[in-house]
């Protein structure tokens, strides 16, 4: 079929005309799940869209500029595994994704930046950390728990978490006060200038 008649047919039988689906594991390919902005590097998005950025907009998102990351670029990175307690069900997980310094040093923010991390839930809870804080405790941006992608309507899909085990005067608090800094669904970090 000539491409005149293959239009003309695709218009006849209601067909999409669809681009090929990108190949799978680059950018692009699967969906953005982080976005950062702030005091970040020169990014790779505009503004927040008044009309398009629903959650965003909702939940009082706003940037000029922003560094977005999707699934298979987190995934992709240099992957750290920590293994906490959950005050859930009070068992050792396996929580598996790159460092939240680097993901952040991705978004050109310099690893001694003087900065605190303001970081926002699919829920809107919104916990705040320094990011010299997230390094000493080794906060990892979770992608996968026990060899499993993190669920949307689950702790995922991202999970900003440590391992509170490692640390004597946190171990030394109930396993209820160890994840306050630990937002599950986390969608969108504010970095600000300290
Ligand atoms: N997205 C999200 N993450 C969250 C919370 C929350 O309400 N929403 N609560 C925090 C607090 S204060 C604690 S103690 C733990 C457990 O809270 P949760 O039972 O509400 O998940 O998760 C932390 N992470
Ligand atoms: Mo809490």
């Amino acid at each position: 079929m000539d491409k005149r008649s293959f239009l003309a047919a695709a218009a006849l039988g209601g067909m999409a005309l669809t681009q090929p689906a990108r190949a799978a594991g680059g950018a692009g390919a699967s969906p953005v799940l982080l976005t950062v902005s702030g005091a970040i590097g020169k990014g790779n998005r505009g503004p927040v869209d008044p009309l398009l950025d629903q959650m965003m907009v909702k939940q009082k998102v706003a940037f000029t500029k922003a560094h977005t990351f999707d699934f298979g670029q987190l995934a992709g990175m240099a992957r750290t595994t920590v293994k906490p307690t959950l005050e859930y069900d009070n068992k050792r997980h396996t929580l598996a994704g790159p460092l939240l310094a680097d993901v952040l040093k991705a978004a050109g923010v310099k690893a001694d930046a003087p900065v605190r991390l303001a970081m926002r839930a699919v829920d809107g809870y919104s916990p705040v950390i320094a990011l010299a804080e997230a390094r000493r405790l080794g906060f990892i941006v979770a992608t996968h728990m026990d060899g499993k992608p993190l669920a949307l309507g689950g702790l995922g899909p991202l999970w900003a978490v440590y391992e509170p085990d490692r640390f004597p005067e946190i171990v030394a608090k109930p396993v209820s006060d160890r994840f306050a800094l630990c937002p599950w669904g986390v969608y969108h970090i504010d970095v600000q200038a300290a």
